[in-house]
């Protein structure tokens, strides 16, 4: 079976398409990474070429040496990756020291993986080292509901966990760590992947003010779960905020960790 037959493949083109529909994905926004299973890398790799140039990234992560993802690639529009993943999507090969890849699949027209790559990199070696291998999924979108409180609310984690967690009542149950707050930066570099990281190593999601938002899961399932889950709650905000009528209620702050234990988590009340 050939790449574009795979089920890896259709799992990953289906949250480019999900992504797409939601509206989280304007022009080229947003980007997506995938850590293959040695499975699923035996079921491709008879369409692996190892004819490329090695790129260094500028990060380093050797528990992801050796290591296969599969990743969009830098400038394609997720709209389009259903129509031609061969054109928009990559596979690439991690090197033995753990700080450069090569292509050995896609990007047919040319290319290279997403411009955050090198922060999907170090996030994938948090969550891999954290979950002992069972992370695989790095999602990056720009939901417009969670991007437009980066305005109005204090760029906090806690202030940002609070609403997200008292705004739908999943919430505590979907993300009891809450979420991680990057301040406003310059997107596509090393300097905001490590930053991102450093609070991954406490969450599964990271907002970017003013730019969108991270996740991991430990497959597509959870990742766009997540994604999806906290836009959803940040949408209900801003329209709680948006009626123009006092807030009467809302769910108490001391229960949210009762809503957490009842599905067997348990909430971060650091942040409360
Ligand atoms: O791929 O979303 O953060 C475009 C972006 C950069
Ligand atoms: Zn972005």
């Amino acid at each position: 079976m050939g790449v574009l037959e795979s089920k890896v493949l259709k799992g990953f083109v289906r949250v480019c398409d999900d992504g797409w529909n939601q509206g989280w994905h304007e022009r080229n926004g947003g980007n997506l990474t995938y850590r293959m299973t040695k499975e699923e890398v035996e079921e491709c790799k008879a369409e692996f070429t190892y004819d490329k140039p090695w790129v260094n990234m500028g990060v380093k992560a050797e528990n992801l040496a050796g290591e296969y993802f599969m990743s969009t690639g830098t400038g394609k529009y997720f709209r389009n990756m259903s129509l031609a993943p061969e054109e928009n999507i990559c596979i690439l090969e991690i090197n033995e020291a753990g700080d450069s890849y090569r292509i050995v699949w896609g990007l047919v027209n040319g290319g290279g993986p997403t411009s955050e790559f090198p922060s999907h990199f170090l996030n994938h070696s948090v969550k891999v080292a954290e979950t002992n291998g069972a992370a695989r999924v790095i999602y990056h979108a720009h939901p417009t509901n969670i991007i437009a409180m980066t305005f109005v609310l204090p760029l906090t984690d806690s202030a940002f966990s609070k609403v997200l967690w008292q705004s739908m009542t999943e919430c505590p149950v979907v993300f009891p760590k809450g979420v991680g707050v990057v301040e406003w930066m310059i997107p596509g570099g090393a300097e905001i992947a490590l930053k991102t990281s450093e609070l991954m190593k406490k969450y599964d999601a990271v907002v970017w003010a003013h730019h969108g938002l991270f996740v991991m899961g430990n497959d597509f399932d959870s990742a766009f779960g997540l994604m999806h889950t906290v836009e959803k709650s940040a949408e209900i905000y801003v329209r709680m905020l948006s009626m123009g009528m006092p807030m009467l209620q809302t769910i108490p702050e001391e229960r949210l960790a009762d809503v957490a234990e009842a599905y067997g988590g348990k909430l971060a009340e650091d942040l409360l």
